[in-house]
């Protein structure tokens, strides 16, 4: 399998792209325009999308604006929403992905298994099997994608139909029926808001209480959408004023670099619940008492008003145990269900956990990252040459819109698999040192976030790592600017 470097050209240069979802489609389109050798999609599911194909709850949108979440190279003038609901995510990526025939490039029912480094090409394995050598890996495997169900005794003897958000069973009304939602993420703020109307009780089982920040949810009309794709330019300056406003001033709030922005956010989260929750004591149950941003910022302008009606009831009393009939609080009480959805996330930490991936030195992954997952900036570890990874460990999850941080992380790929392709290196393998060195300022760096100022979130790993990017935008582009070729080995 050792092959020489002038090879390294045309259709003897395989990559093999590990799921289908926004990272994949990108990285396969971008590595067919440059007309990167022979490119492989393995996508375990029979459809592509990622996580907007498997949640489909009610209520669902994305958190991040519109017009930031979109590729550079496909705006979309037909958003109808501020807030794009998740089908309309879907089907852009859909159509996106029909647009550069991604789905030629694309394996479906393929669960890559097992990958092991052998002179300078990686031996691939699916659950469908062997699928021969590569000479680059991309994982895109995406960040909200294993569902987390919760621990909870008794879970299993609910009689009721109970299934997790991400897994939502369309086949079951919740139509004037008694529903259960564990959880108070985006997720079980979102369905809340959705279906209150529609039940004859909604129990929302509150953990912990978030901070939850207005914002409203227009629709674009269809003056508007005309104008941009007329004007196109004119998407271009939303988009630029939109990342403005979201890297200059969110995302360094939350990494500690801009306080004024933080006071700001922490104010408007409290102006929503001041506004909307005139019960003093309903108030105080959904008062956090960490700061705005320290969980992922929940936004929502009908969440309290849907917390707040008769048929909603917010069960702050924790959960003791799930019975036939329904869930049990400590204070002696069971709240009879028909349907119990357990929102309680994911868990953005696993990556390739499910595979069997060995590099250069005959270590596994999973022993690499025992103690918890890093990366060189983001994008490849050390003594897994030539495995890159998009939204891989340290990416901005909790920052900015993940396809602006997919196109950054692809671009930087896409530069070091050059210097393989064109005999700059041998193989893309960062030094263990550098490596260690970028961990330890990250670390110190996180001090100074929100993150880690007093509460628990989905951002902290088994180990108490925080799996975000602790520094400003500017920084992650001059970082993934251009490649330092001392930092590899050669
Ligand atoms: P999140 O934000 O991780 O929320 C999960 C929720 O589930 C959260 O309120 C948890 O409470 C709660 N939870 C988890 N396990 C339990 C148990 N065992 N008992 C009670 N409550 C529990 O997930 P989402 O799906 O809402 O959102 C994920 C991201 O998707 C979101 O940030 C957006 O970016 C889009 P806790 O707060 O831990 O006490």
């Amino acid at each position: 399998m050792d092959r020489k470097d002038n090879e390294k050209t045309g259709k003897n240069f395989r990559i093999a792209i590990i799921g289908s979802g926004a990272g994949g489609i990108l990285a396969a389109i971008k590595l067919y325009q440059a007309g990167v050798g022979e490119i492989t999609v393995f996508e375990k599911a029979s459809d592509l999308g990622g996580t907007w194909r498997d949640n489909t709850y009610p209520g669902l949108v994305c958190d991040i604006p519109s017009h930031l979440y979109r590729f550079s190279f496909a705006p979309n003038p037909d958003w109808s929403r501020t807030f794009s609901p998740g089908s309309e995510i879907y089907s852009y990526l859909r159509r996106v992905a029909e647009k550069y025939n991604v789905e030629e490039m694309i394996r479906y029912n393929n669960e890559v298994i097992r990958l092991e480094y052998y002179e300078g090409r990686w031996r691939l394995e699916t659950n469908q099997g062997d699928q021969g050598g590569f000479d680059v890996v991309i994982s895109a495997v995406g960040i909200l994608h294993h569902p987390v169900y919760p621990d909870i005794e008794g879970l299993d003897s609910f009689e009721g139909d109970c299934f997790h958000s991400a897994r939502w069973d369309h086949n079951v009304s919740y139509e004037g029926k008694r529903i259960g939602i564990i959880g108070t993420g985006s997720t079980a703020v979102q369905i809340t808001s959705a279906i209150i109307d529609d039940v004859e009780k909604l129990s929302l089982f509150q953990r912990t209480p978030q901070w939850v920040l207005a914002a409203p949810n227009d629709f674009y009309s269809q003056e508007q959408k005309a104008n941009y794709r007329e004007n196109p330019e004119e998407m271009t300056s939303v988009y630029n004023s939109l990342a403005q406003t979201l890297n200059q001033g969110f995302a360094a709030a939350v990494v500690g670099q801009n306080d004024e922005a933080l006071a700001i956010i922490q104010q408007g989260c409290q102006q929503n619940l001041d506004d909307n929750i005139q019960d003093a004591e309903l108030k105080a149950r959904l008062t956090p008492n960490y700061s705005a941003g320290c969980k992922r910022l929940v936004v929502s302008d009908q969440f309290y008003p849907a917390v707040s009606k008769q048929n909603a009831e917010l069960v702050t009393d924790s959960i003791t145990r799930i019975e036939a009939k329904g869930i049990c609080t400590a204070d002696g009480r069971r709240h009879e269900l028909d349907v119990l959805v357990l929102a309680t996330g994911f868990d953005p930490h696993r990556f390739l956990a499910d595979a069997e991936v060995i590099g250069g030195d005959g270590q596994t992954l999973n022993q690499a990252w025992a103690r918890g997952n890093y990366a060189y900036k983001t994008v490849c570890v050390p003594d897994f040459p030539n495995l890159f990874f998009l939204g891989g460990p340290n990416s901005p999850i909790g920052n900015f819109s993940y396809l602006l941080t997919a196109e950054t992380q692809f671009a930087y790929v896409e530069k070091l698999i050059s210097l393989i392709r064109h005999g700059k290196l041998k193989e893309v393998n960062p030094k263990s040192g550098i490596t260690q060195e970028f961990n330890t300022n990250l670390k110190k760096e996180m001090k100074g976030t929100v993150w880690v100022s007093g509460c628990q979130s989905w951002y902290f790993d088994h180990f108490g790592n925080v799996a975000s990017w602790p520094w400003t935008f500017d920084k992650f582009e001059q970082e993934l600017s251009e490649p330092d070729l001392s930092d590899f080995q050669n």
